[in-house]
């Protein structure tokens, strides 16, 4: 074995890898770029190396530059991780050549794997099952058509070099093939350099099950059983399960071993997956090999529990597989949720900015146990795999994830019950989160009863975006609560002279605190602004029918009583006969409220602040999240009406346009295109009319 590996990755697979050496014994070196320099992962390693910028491509791309960290500090072995350089033959082929292990499979198994058509050819060779279809070499356009027409319709044209979705093309008729043939060969020569296609019939609700292989140089090759991704929202994974759900034995056996054959058709080595394609009749096809470790391993590890990144391990440093497929048993049922920072009701755009608050529930990190070393702890019913802290910051150079929430359950009903539970009492305050759209699927009639498929989030959209019933009454006492606490008992003031000001001998006193609700299934700035009445009476007029306290809102007025909870940030209220206990975290204006497993949040608005703002009316037009200007699409000058788009930034590799809040003029333009600016920049002023 080993007993020093660089880890050429970041985030919370490079802190994964990390956990498992630290149990072994294994030294480990991390590798960082300029915005990771004080990142979760450096820690979790025993050194850490420089590699240099921000962006992937002046860092975590950078093959020669971690090659050479990796001879600098000596660490025998590179783990990849995945994504960056994880499926790269040119890094696996740097190793090679410089003496260090690279903890993958050959250059030869990423190579035949890459090419879809090539490697159907080498599947269709080992009996693996494949979607019929044509993926020859011979491209003539004719030959193309006629093959599609024997296939029927619909049919799917995908580009061979393609991949996760991208450069594939539904036909439906005859008529129609020519020009989608053009037009998805457009694509793939301009996105992977290749238009070379492939044809397949269109498979209507496919599942995505895929099955773990493990292979080691002796000749061993097994699988650790199935994983079903079915529920993915445009490619991207949101709840991976273990194993999947509702198949037959036979099935299960026969794609299992058609995986190893597949793994045994390029003389794999290492950790792979091979994702097969299922039609609602358990049919199953193959679809790719991934040839890496993958984000949604721990499930597979929480069912056998093995720990896969020791098994990677083991394998690279020419051991045998540990377990053989006789020894290798299934134990119960996990499930996975990705959390990311990303604003569902903005079509899901990245979003960016520090963690003021992070949550998570109670369980156990890298399924190591509490002392960091020892035994696995696997069996723990809620494992947390993250790259982040609190205080940390979700920046546009990465993958936006928070954290991967994997449960365990002797069932497929107990590990639901388990994962709802423990998405409500994630708590984050900055960036957006998917968090909400995750208890709404897992909540949801298909996913609850396993009737899964890839388009089951497209048809429940509506359910899964409409409005919320949520504990506003109960949340509202609690903001107030905490409102009139950091103001020591009034809303105006901070003083202690003030806070004993509305202790008034045998009067009322009374307050109007004005709030504006944030509410995440709506924009921020369509949100409802109201007014809630404090009163507290004085002490001689405390009687049962008036209550010493209360809070009006709505015309409805009730009695209402707090206290601060035992830890920081924790309050309790009554308001009429309904108790909460829950947790505020404030931020500037903004109070951010944690209670019965939902998450709402209020903006203080300070009424007196507001009635002298009122006068400048003036547009301010800021920047969502860092990124960069690549439009301005108006002068000064220009008179707009409201929601005319005024500039494009691009941000995560997507697009966000800045319109108009109200109609005016635009007096300045602060950015030109090419600008690099920060979350919260002025981009353009307009005088409002
Ligand atoms: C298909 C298909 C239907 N029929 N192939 C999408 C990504 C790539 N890995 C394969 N994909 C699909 N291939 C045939 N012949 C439907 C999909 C597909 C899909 C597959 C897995 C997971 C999610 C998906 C979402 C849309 C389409």
């Amino acid at each position: 074995m080993f007993n020093k590996i660089l880890i050429a990755n970041r985030g919370e697979i490079a802190c994964r890898v990390a956990a498992t050496c630290k149990r072994l014994g294994i030294a480990s070196v991390a590798v960082y770029s300029d915005a990771d320099a004080n990142a979760k992962h450096v820690a979790a390693c025993d050194e850490a190396v420089h590699i240099g910028g921000s962006t992937a491509a002046e860092s975590y791309l950078r093959i020669e530059r971690i090659i050479e960290a990796a001879r600098a500090t000596g660490a025998q072995a590179v783990h990849p991780g995945y994504g960056f350089l994880s499926e790269n033959e040119d890094f696996a082929h740097a190793c090679e050549a410089a003496g260090i292990v690279f903890i993958g499979p050959p250059v030869e198994a990423i190579a035949a794997m890459g090419s879809k058509a090539a490697a159907k050819a080498l599947m269709h060779a080992a009996a693996v099952p494949l979607v019929p279809g044509y993926h020859g070499d011979d491209q003539d356009p004719q030959l193309l058509q006629r093959e599609a027409d024997a296939i029927g319709y619909p049919v799917l044209l995908k580009a061979s070099a393609g991949g996760g979705g991208k450069g594939m093309r539904v036909v439906e008729r005859s008529a129609d093939f020519a020009a989608a043939l053009l037009s998805c060969k457009r694509e793939a020569a301009s996105s992977f350099g290749n238009d070379r296609v492939l044809i397949e019939k269109y498979l209507m609700r496919p599942r995505h099950v895929e099955v773990q292989v493990f292979a080691d140089r002796h000749g061993g090759a097994v699988y650790l059983f199935d994983r079903d991704c079915s529920v993915q929202r445009r490619h991207q994974k949101v709840l991976e399960e273990a194993p999947a759900p509702g198949l037959d034995a036979d099935v299960k056996r026969a794609m299992g071993e058609a995986a190893v054959a597949a793994a045994r058709a390029v003389n794999y080595v290492g950790a792979g997956t091979v994702e097969f394609i299922m039609t609602p009749t358990g049919e199953f096809y193959f679809m790719e090999m991934n040839t890496r470790l993958q984000v949604e391993h721990p499930v597979t590890e929480m069912v056998t529990g093995q720990d896969l990144v020791e098994w990677q391990l083991r394998v690279a440093a020419d051991e045998p597989l540990p377990l053989t497929q006789q020894q290798l048993k299934l134990d119960g049922h996990a499930i996975e949720a990705r959390i990311y920072a990303e604003h569902p009701a903005r079509g899901f755009l990245p979003s960016t900015g520090t963690l003021k608050h992070l949550r998570m529930p109670e369980g156990v990190e890298f399924a190591i146990d509490a002392a960091g070393l020892g035994e696995p702890g696997r069996k723990a019913p809620v494992r947390i795999d993250s790259g982040v802290r609190e205080g940390d910051t979700i920046t546009p150079f990465y993958d936006p994830m928070i954290a991967k929430l994997i449960v365990h359950g002797a069932t497929r009903e107990e590990a639901l019950a388990r994962l709802a539970r423990a998405l409500h009492a994630c708590e984050v305050v900055g960036p957006h989160t998917n968090v909400e759209f995750l208890q709404r699927i897992v909540a949801s009639e298909p996913f609850a009863s396993g009737d899964l498929d890839t388009g089951l989030i497209e048809r429940h959209h509506d359910a899964l975006f409409a409005p919320g019933k949520k504990p506003f009454r109960e949340a509202l006492a609690l903001a107030c609560a905490a409102l009139l606490t950091r103001e020591g008992g009034t809303a105006h003031g901070a003083s202690p002279w003030d806070a004993l000001s509305h202790w008034r001998l045998n009067s009322g006193y009374t307050q109007t605190l004005g709030w504006r609700m944030i509410d995440d299934a709506a924009h921020d700035d369509g949100a409802a602004a109201f007014t809630v009445v404090f009163a507290r009476n004085g002490g001689g007029q405390t009687s049962s029918q008036t209550p010493a306290q209360t809070l009006e809102h709505d015309g409805v007025r009730e009695a209402f009583t707090w206290s601060a909870g035992a830890g920081a940030h924790e309050f309790r209220a009554t308001i009429g006969d309904a108790r909460v206990s829950g947790r505020v975290f404030v931020d500037g204006d903004r109070f951010h409220v944690f209670c019965h497993g939902e998450a709402l949040a209020f903006e203080w608005q300070n009424l007196l602040a507001h009635a002298a703002d009122a006068e400048g009316g003036e547009g301010r037009l800021t920047a969502p999240m860092p990124g960069k200007v690549i439009a301005v699409l108006v002068e000064p000058g220009a008179v707009v009406e409201k929601g005319t788009p005024l500039l494009v930034m691009e941000a995560m590799k997507m697009e966000h346009t800045i319109g108009a809040p109200t109609a005016g003029t635009v007096t300045e333009v602060l950015y030109a295109v090419g600008d690099q600016v920060t979350d919260g920049a002025q981009l353009l002023v307009l005088d409002v009319q």
